[in-house]
Parts: C-alpha cells; structure tokens; sequence
C-alpha cells in the first residue's frame, strides 16, 4: 500500500509541469485555437484501456479531446509518432527509478513534453485542443510504464 501511494506520488509529480510550453517542437500539429474546434473526440480511459481504438482526422482540423478517467490509476493521453511515443516512455521510466531511488531529477515532465496531451487522475475528466498538420506514423497513447504495453494506444490516420 506504501509502495502503491508513493508510485502515485511521482505519478502526480510527472505530471505537475504542463506539457505544452516547453521541449522539443512537436510532430502532428500544434496547440489549437479553441474557437477553431469543428469536433469533440470523447475518450474514456480505464486501467488499462481507452474507449478510442483508432482516430481519422483531416490535414488541419481542429480537435478537443475530452478525455475522462474510470480508473483507478491516473492516466494521460498524448499526440506523437511511434518514435516519440517510445522515447516518452523511456524517460518516464527512468525519472520514475530516480524517484524511487530517493533522487531529485535533474529534468522534469516538460523535458518530455514532445507533443500535446494531457494527463488525468482517476475520476477526473481533462482536455486540450490539437489542431493536426499530416504526419506519418502518429498515435495516441498513454506512456506510464506498462500502459503502452496493454494497450493504450491506437493509430491517427489522416483522411483526405
Ligand atoms: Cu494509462
């Protein structure tokens, strides 16, 4: 029970920097103009699993993904390509063994802030606009170590 407290813990911890402002610049499009949103895309996440298998999207549309969380882990919800997702994960999990090594990260959450998404806690609901630009291998995904793994994941195809 201790251990499972103190992995929320970090868990929060990760996600206290937002994950827009700062890191490298991200693939799939930008932040959104929410007066430009032509659509909602309503996610629900439970452990493990999202309710989306699979999103077709427009050169340019603008999106707001609502993103509500039935678990009982937090989860998150983030745009990127495969590659991206894969270093996500990697940096994820070594800023979580330093964490449970009693070690303060020398970097935070925007270090991996490669792409927009947002992060939820169990029985909460979040969102974030993403207006998409064409990119080859893009996904949705939640990286917390082991998520990926079940599931979380699934492909965003563009449509003419
Ligand atoms: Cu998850």
């Amino acid at each position: 029970m201790l251990f499972r407290r103190s992995f929320v813990g970090v868990l929060a911890w990760l996600a206290a920097t937002p994950a827009s402002a700062h890191g490298p610049t991200p693939s799939g499009g930008k932040a959104g103009d929410p007066a430009k949103v032509t659509r909602t895309i309503e996610v629900v996440a439970i452990d493990n699993a999202f309710s989306l298998k699979a999103l077709d999207v427009r050169d340019g549309e603008t999106v707001r993904f609502v993103v509500r969380n039935d678990g009982m882990d937090p989860h998150e919800l983030t745009v990127g390509t495969v590659a991206e997702h894969a270093e996500h994960r990697k940096l994820m999990k070594e800023m979580m063994e330093l964490q449970k090594k009693g070690g303060h990260a020398g970097h935070s959450m925007a270090d991996m802030a490669h792409a927009g998404g947002v992060w939820v806690d169990p029985g909460k609901t979040a969102s974030f606009v993403w207006a998409f630009k064409r990119t080859a291998n893009l996904e949705f995904a939640c990286n917390i170590p082991g998520h990926y793994e079940d599931g979380m994941k699934g492909p965003i195809r563009f449509v003419k």
